[in-house]
């Protein structure tokens, strides 16, 4: 072949590889529904939630990639999307800030926003209306985990990731959209990705797993204390740390995040939680709120453990959709209900998600 062709077709591909390795284009759709979320044993809350659901669905991508998210609002309120971390260099009109950036989602309307993710990290995205009510009963919140391009050592070392957010609720004002929210409201309920202790699930590991925990401090303050192990702090609000920090107890702020690294050393079965005590309750009952479980499979479970026979939800923690192609990721266990049917399994006397043993309630 003619130096000159080759050179040119060489060139080519070089520019095609190049182009692969950047931005991807891609187009996501979420809709805002009115469903019932059973957070606790007993306790149910009206939320607006994406796709259904609480957390929102997983939107994982990459560093650089350009979004475009088509957000259509089926709730009787206004609502709008801010992601939490993205830049939005030249694209401020995608920051989701109501009357400053964009006039609200109304009712039955939608908005589309385009930005590239120019952050890498635990992101996540929330309403910005009324943010009170919205993000602190109502659940409009999700994660958007951006991989960096250039991922650390030590992120490379993972075997296991997971995602829990952490979130408080009112049983006052759950039963009512556009109540709450008000300062000095007591919160009684507490939760990890949306369900409290014990609706919600263990997490599942082996000995020798790296696990990648991404704390996201969603809307109360958290005090983080996993038993048995040190967790080694590496990122914070989606930033490697120069210096990862190991620790014990890890406090929170609402809206930070953290990424914390656990080597699973030490077979057992271990409780991780919120060391601000009431935050591990239900209405003031112990044992509830924002406990996670940590097992080891190797470990034989006792047959007085509360989750022995617990029917196990392996993407509780979002394990299974963080493994999948980047995208965006509906997780079924996360969903609530419509009121009517919620109504009408209560009055037929089942579970209202219908999985009850899940709870071991
Ligand atoms: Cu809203």
């Amino acid at each position: 072949m003619h130096t000159r062709i080759r050179g040119i077709l060489l060139a080519l591909a070089l520019g095609g590889l190049a182009t692969a390795a950047h931005a991807e284009k891609r187009h996501f759709e979420l809709t805002i529904e009115e469903v019932d979320l059973e957070v606790a044993p007993g306790f149910t809350a009206k939320v607006w939630a994406f796709n259904g659901q609480v957390p929102g669905p997983l939107i994982h991508v990459v560093e650089g990639d350009e979004l475009e998210v088509v957000v259509q609002n089926n709730t009787t309120m206004s609502h709008t999307i801010h992601w939490h971390g993205v830049y939005q260099t030249n694209s401020w009109q995608s920051d989701g800030v109501p009357d400053i950036t964009q006039k609200a989602i109304e009712p039955g309307e939608q908005y589309t926003y385009r930005f590239v993710v120019d952050k890498p990290g635990s992101l996540w995205y929330h309403c910005h209306v009324n943010v009170s009510e919205h993000i602190g009963l109502r659940g409009m919140w999700g994660p958007l985990v951006v991989d960096p391009k250039k991922p650390t050592k030590l992120e490379r070392e993972v075997t296991k990731d997971a995602i829990a957010m952490f979130s408080g609720w009112s049983s006052a004002s759950a039963g009512t959209y556009g109540t709450g929210g008000h300062p000095g409201e007591v919160l009684d309920y507490f939760s990890i990705n949306g369900k409290s202790f014990p609706m919600n699930q263990p997490l599942r590991v082996r000995k020798g797993d790296v696990l990648r925990l991404r704390l996201y401090a969603a809307t109360i303050p958290v005090s983080f204390h996993p038993h048995g192990h040190d967790a080694l702090v590496t990122h914070k609000d989606g930033l490697p740390l120069e210096k990862p920090l190991p620790v014990d107890v890890l406090a929170m702020q609402p809206g930070e995040r953290y990424d914390v690294i656990i080597r699973m050393n030490n077979p057992g079965i271990w409780v991780t939680h919120d060391h601000i005590e009431h935050h591990t309750t239900n209405a003031g009952k112990d044992h509830g709120g924002s406990m996670l479980v940590i097992e080891y499979e190797e470990i034989e479970k006792p047959d007085w453990y509360v989750w022995k026979d617990v029917a196990y939800e392996p993407d509780f923690y979002m394990s299974e959709s963080l493994k999948k192609p980047h995208g965006l990721h509906e997780i079924a266990a996360f969903k609530g209900f419509d009121p009517a049917e919620l109504r009408r399994r209560q009055r037929s006397g089942s579970s209202a998600s219908g999985h009850s043993s899940r709870g071991g309630h």
